[in-house]
């Protein structure tokens, strides 16, 4: 028999939670309805994560509110439309019994009450794992909670008291040192098992020369800004909050992971796992076997087996 050397493993654990590549699907990303979710479930990203849900269900903002921008990129304002979390707990079962996927529910509640309800109703579900959302860049009206450490301390403190199931928390981007310190002293504080960082960089502004005029419609324009426009923010997050949280709380990095390589650098970084949702939208389901094959590819190449071998390994000058 010839020797054939064994390709490089991408498996990780979330929670506790084995997952059989590190690769998978962003919340938010064609992912409302349960055919949006089962066209997830079909593809090779190692989880489905639902669209972050409300207690009650939401239309949204008006369209235009999702625009593909150059360069892999993207702005949206959806202000978070979803069917209610009744929906979505009955979605996980579905999507665990046909497809013995993990299930990652989103919780996005508009106030603390709102969180505990549904934490309390996803402990009886069959998601396996819950990303907490509390700070959408697009709630018109509300500011982004993550900039208010004060709340974000008062909610996770609440979502400790309730939650059963292996939970983290999704993070809007930092991009001052004091201000990550500030986060992880407070995260430090609480059981959560991961962070998943970065969500969209809010507010920003995309402009059409021709038509004079903004690219979406809510917000006078103002959206948040996705794809690979937005990675090396992404990277600084991941990078930071590994520094300063070490291994008790996971870093998920996302944010421009448009190929292997990108998902390498995450991972060089300390990430943990990486999410994609800008490139599933442009690429469609496949986006998921080639990106794992290309880390994969990449891994090989550098003679590495696991992903442990060179996550957090970043070299400095
Ligand atoms: O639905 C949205 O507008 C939205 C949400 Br909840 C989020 O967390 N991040 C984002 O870019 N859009």
């Amino acid at each position: 028999m010839q020797y054939r050397k064994m390709p490089a493993k991408i498996n990780t654990s979330i929670g506790g939670i084995k997952l059989n590549s590190c690769i998978f699907v962003a919340s938010g990303a064609k992912d409302e309805t349960l055919p949006g979710l089962a066209t997830i479930a079909q593809s090779s990203s190692a989880a489905v994560t639902m669209k972050s849900c409300t207690l009650e269900p939401r239309l949204g903002n008006p369209e235009p509110r999702y625009v593909d921008l150059p360069n892999n990129s993207s702005i949206n304002s959806m202000g978070l439309p979803n069917l209610g979390y009744k929906e979505y707990i009955k979605y996980a079962k579905i999507l665990k019994d046909k497809y013995k996927k993990i299930v990652i529910a989103s919780i996005s509640g508009m106030t603390l009450e709102d969180n505990i309800i549904m934490f309390k109703a996803f402990n009886n579900s069959a998601v396996d794992i819950i990303e907490f959302n509390p700070g959408s860049p697009n709630t018109i009206g509300k500011p982004i909670v993550g900039y208010d450490f004060a709340e974000m301390d008062r909610l996770l403190k609440a979502v400790t008291k309730i939650c059963r199931k292996p939970w983290g928390v999704k993070l809007p981007p930092y991009f001052d040192f004091v201000h990550f310190e500030t986060m992880a002293k407070i995260l430090k504080k609480y059981p959560l098992q991961f962070i998943t960082t970065i969500n969209s960089i809010g507010n920003a502004l995309v402009i059409d020369p021709k038509k004079e005029q903004t690219v979406i419609k809510p917000k006078g324009g103002f959206g948040g800004l996705g794809g690979a426009y937005t990675k090396y923010t992404a990277l600084a997050n991941v990078r930071k909050f590994y520094e300063l949280l070490g291994d008790k709380i996971k870093t998920i990095g996302v944010g421009g992971v448009t190929t292997g390589v990108d998902a390498f650098e995450f991972i060089l970084a300390g990430a943990s796992a990486v999410q994609i949702a800008t490139t599933y939208l442009r690429e469609g389901p496949e986006c998921f076997s080639r990106i794992q094959r290309e880390l994969i590819a990449y891994m090989n190449k550098k003679g590495y087996k696991s992903i442990e071998e060179f996550r957090g390994k970043l070299k400095t000058l």
